[in-house]
């Protein structure tokens, strides 16, 4: 069992390597994104406020979002948990940090996923086309728009969590750039060591 972070700018495939660790390892995926997603169809007044936010590519707080976690963490996961897109902030580390520890858990390894920004942009205009060539709904940050709203956000808060792990002795790189098996067998890697 282990508990690990993906970290890692917007489309870098955290979302993609977490579907499959759930698959392959049993282990269970919290995705800040899909829960936001879910939480902004309630029809809530804080549903339509945290629409907006997400698309103009910006970040939904940290209470909304610290909430939610300590939620999930409540129920356990035999299998270790995935932290798909949480924590984004200094804070959100912090809490993450502090929820683990009064639960008895620890944090095995944070897994950067480093990607070149001009291949990002290219994954997510290439999401919204096959999404729409499908007749499936297109998110609303995906656009090139956005999605540098997104990329700026990351750098200014999200980025300093590299420093943040890489002080803790926690943090551990893997290419991004390469095909989705190979990042997959990077992270099995990774997992094996943990
Ligand atoms: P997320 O849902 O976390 O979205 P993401 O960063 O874009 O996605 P990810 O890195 O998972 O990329 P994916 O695998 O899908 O966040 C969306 C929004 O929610 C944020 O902007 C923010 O507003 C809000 N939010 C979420 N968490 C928050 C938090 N903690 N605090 C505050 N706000 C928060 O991959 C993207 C594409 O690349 C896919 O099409 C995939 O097929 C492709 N791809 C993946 N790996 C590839 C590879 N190796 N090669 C080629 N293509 C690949």
């Amino acid at each position: 069992m282990a508990n690990i972070i993906l970290l890692g700018p917007p489309g870098a495939g955290k979302g993609t390597q977490a579907k499959r660790l759930v698959d392959e390892r049993g282990m269970v995926q919290l995705s800040t994104g899909d829960m936001l997603r879910e939480a902004k169809t309630s029809g809530t007044e804080m549903g339509r406020k945290m629409a907006e936010v997400m698309a103009r590519g910006e970040l939904v707080t940290d209470e909304i979002v610290i909430g939610l976690i300590e939620e999930k963490l409540a129920a356990g996961a035999a299998g270790g948990f995935i932290f798909d897109g949480f924590p984004r902030t200094l804070r959100q580390a912090d809490a993450l940090g502090a929820l683990l520890a009064r639960s008895g858990a620890r944090l095995d390894a944070v897994i950067e996923l480093v990607v070149d920004d001009e291949a990002l942009v290219g994954r997510i205009v290439k999401r919204a086309e096959e999404a729409q060539a499908a007749g499936q709904p297109v998110r609303a940050d995906d656009t090139p728009e956005v999605f540098a709203g997104r990329l700026r956000a990351y750098y200014k808060q999200t980025a300093p969590l590299i420093g943040y792990y890489h002080a803790k002795g926690d943090l551990r790189q893997v290419d991004g750039m390469a095909s989705m098996d190979a990042v997959a067998a990077a992270i099995a890697a990774v997992l094996d060591k943990a």
